[in-house]
């Protein structure tokens, strides 16, 4: 138990909420109707932010308010929703919650590219509405002899290729860098590794540096066999260029767990049969949003137990708490 007021800026899930319950004093900011008086009159005591991608982005605006904030503890591997070039500038720490969700986004990346490929979702829908009765499901595009390109070969991307090396498929990837260890071809440029796949798995961060990574020139690359899976975040794909690319033809299908500005898709392409389309679960198992619940509430105690940050992310290394 520490006296730290730490502020949770939208509900989070029961293991965030009682863990911080129990190990500090946790407010509640939806909670108050009147959010600016709340915010002027405890703003300066809060230490601590707990947060999740879901619920707006935390940036300077937020962080002026609470000029004793020392750690924002973040819900998710991705955090593009806290500007974290910003609370390293005003020694915030941020952290997230990388690692124990790897193989739960891996698994469910394998089965959307089976899913997309084999037409899962349209053979379900095919026998519900009882067209079996008048023939058999048309042939589906498959996966054998497939060259799958993994764009960002970080600890999911990678997760996701061992899976593949099980599949008996061609695996490359590319990254600003190559990685150690790792046998799968590397291209330096994503044109190149879009000209040498029929697959590309998208699973970078998002933000301003990975924003229409994939592009119409990809696509292009990618070809009239090729098929799009991005379990990334909506923002690294350009959606306008990928609609058109699969209206034309340019590519043959996409399975999409992200989209640009969720939880609205596009009618465009809710209307296609050749997408699989996905609400954002690639981590949403009641196991592993557990654990990730779980790292939110440690990282905050260990830091106030002046034990350090967990997880901290790349833009705010802790050097310990002098530094
Ligand atoms: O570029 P590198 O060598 O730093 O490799 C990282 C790659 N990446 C990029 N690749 C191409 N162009 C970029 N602008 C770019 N920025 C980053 O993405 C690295 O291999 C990979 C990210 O790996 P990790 O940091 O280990 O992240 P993790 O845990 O695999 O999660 C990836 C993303 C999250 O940020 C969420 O957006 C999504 O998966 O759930």
């Amino acid at each position: 138990m520490t006296t730290a007021d730490i502020l949770m800026t939208a509900p989070m899930m029961p293991v965030v909420i009682e863990g911080l319950d129990k190990a500090c004093r946790l407010h509640r900011l939806w909670e108050h109707e009147d959010r600016d008086a709340f915010l002027r009159e405890v703003g300066p005591r809060i230490r601590g932010v707990a947060t999740s991608t879901l619920y707006g982005r935390l940036e300077a605006s937020l962080f002026d308010r609470l000029p004793n904030l020392e750690i924002v503890s973040s819900f998710g591997v991705g955090y593009d929703n806290v500007d974290a070039v910003e609370a390293g500038r005003r020694g915030i720490v941020v952290t997230n919650t990388p690692g124990v969700l790897d193989d739960e986004v891996a698994d469910l990346t394998i089965g959307l590219l089976l899913a997309t490929l084999r037409k899962i979702p349209q053979a379900d829908r095919y026998l519900r509405e009882g067209r079996w009765l008048k023939g058999p499901f048309p042939l589906s595009p498959t996966l054998r002899e497939r060259k799958v390109g993994i764009v960002g070969l970080g600890r999911i991307g990678k997760a996701i290729a061992r899976r593949l090396e099980g599949f008996g498929v061609s695996i490359a990837y590319h990254g600003r860098t190559r990685q150690e260890g790792v046998s799968y071809a590397y291209h330096p440029s994503l044109l190149g590794l879009a000209e040498a796949s029929d697959v590309l798995i998208v699973i970078t961060p998002g933000g301003v540096s990975t924003k229409h990574l994939i592009n119409a020139e990809i696509l292009k690359a990618l070809g009239s066999s090729g098929v799009l899976i991005n379990v990334a975040r909506g923002s690294v794909v350009d959606e306008q260029a990928l609609i058109e690319a699969l209206k034309a033809g340019t590519i043959l299908s996409a399975g999409l767990d992200v989209f640009e500005d969720e939880p609205r898709v596009p009618q465009e392409l809710i209307e296609m049969e050749h997408v699989v389309l996905l609400p954002h679960i690639a981590s949403a198992s009641v196991h592993t949003r557990n654990a990730m619940a779980q790292l939110v509430v440690d990282n905050l105690v260990s830091w106030f137990e002046g034990r350090g940050p967990l997880t901290p992310v790349l833009e705010t290394p802790y050097r310990g708490r002098e530094a």
